[in-house]
């Protein structure tokens, strides 16, 4: 078998066609030849391959929307005991590494997260990445895969080890208004209530009223969201509202400005003791929210995540 090395020795130069320019050739090594080149030179004739990539530049004004879900999780979740229906350190594990993609990425105005899936919006003006679909994807995907990964021990401990890697896969979707943009997220959050209050009562059946999994679900066949609500008052007293905001509703990232302020000794030249002084700057951070998204109270408490519609 040819090392890289031997390969690259043994490629026929005559094989790479100078088209135009300057090309400067230099032995790298002995008995084979590199070429490195200036801006001006030439393409190969192998550059054509190019063309063939499609252009997937995302429409101009619209909200890009990348949503990501994990891979085969009900698997995932099964293998790494998390405790059904809500794991809270599988949520904060998922908050995590949603919060590490707004960190890296730019012009990300809010990421909407449950269960094992997590929104991300660009702001329709950003010009990231030349709003490229697949470059931004991609880059949403895999800086959360391996912030999941690396912040995996600071949730799960050294009890839970990570028995293989996990992945997401992504999609992209363009809104071109605020309303379509709302009710986007409206859906996801919507979703995430029906799937867990259905899973509330579910596992309230089996675990605790000792039904097998076939029997709870043909107990909720036909059930509206009241029955359930019953089913778990009646015999579970539990009152659905009054369950965790991060299992009803999701999570919530967006960026908010703090004022910190610190103290600095200071020593101006003609004096002769520091002075103590407090200095207040703004920062921008990410803050993390269980509320509804589906009515006006949050976007009118942070009206600065959508942008105007007439633009
Ligand atoms: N026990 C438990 N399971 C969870 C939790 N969060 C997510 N899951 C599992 O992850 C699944 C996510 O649903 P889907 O995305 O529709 O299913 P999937 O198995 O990931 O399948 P694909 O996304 O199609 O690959 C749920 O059905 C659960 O089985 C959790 O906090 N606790
Ligand atoms: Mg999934």
């Amino acid at each position: 078998m040819l090392t890289p090395l031997a390969c690259l020795r043994a490629s026929p130069l005559s094989t790479i066609h100078i088209a135009a320019g300057r090309a400067v050739a230099k032995s790298a090594f002995k008995g084979s030849v590199s070429f490195s080149a200036t801006t001006a030179m030439a393409k190969s004739k192998f550059e054509y391959v190019r063309y063939f990539e499609r252009d997937d530049t995302c429409l101009r004004n619209c909200y890009i929307v990348v949503r990501l879900d994990g891979r085969n999780f009900h698997r995932f979740a099964e293998q790494h005991n998390f405790v059904k229906p809500n794991d809270e350190r599988a949520l904060g594990l998922m908050m995590r590494s949603a919060h590490s993609v707004m960190e890296e990425l730019e012009d990300i105005a809010i990421a909407y997260g449950q269960s094992d899936e997590y929104s991300f919006i660009f702001k329709r003006s950003s010009n990231w990445f030349k709003r490229r679909a697949s470059k931004l994807m991609t880059h949403v995907a895999s800086q959360f895969s391996s912030a999941y990964v690396f912040y995996w021990k600071d949730y799960f401990g050294e009890q839970q080890k990570l028995l293989y890697p996990p992945s997401f896969d992504g999609r992209v979707v363009l809104y071109p208004s605020n309303r379509n943009l709302r009710d986007y997220l409206s859906w996801r959050q919507a979703d995430c209530h029906v799937n867990n209050l259905y899973n509330t009562v579910f596992w309230n059946l089996v675990q605790k009223g000792g039904l097998t999994t076939s029997e709870a679900e043909e107990k909720l066949k036909g059930t509206v969201a009241a029955d359930k609500n019953e089913i778990l008052f009646s015999e579970f007293n539990i009152n659905y509202n009054n369950e965790p905001p991060i299992y009803k509703k999701g999570t919530v990232l967006i960026w908010d400005k703090v004022n910190e302020t610190t103290t600095k000794h200071i020593k101006l030249p003609h004096e002769e003791h520091e002075k103590e002084v407090t200095v207040t700057r703004t920062r921008n951070i990410i803050t993390a929210h269980h509320c509804d998204i589906i009515g006006n109270e949050f976007w009118e408490e942070h009206p600065n995540i959508l942008e105007d519609d007439g633009c």
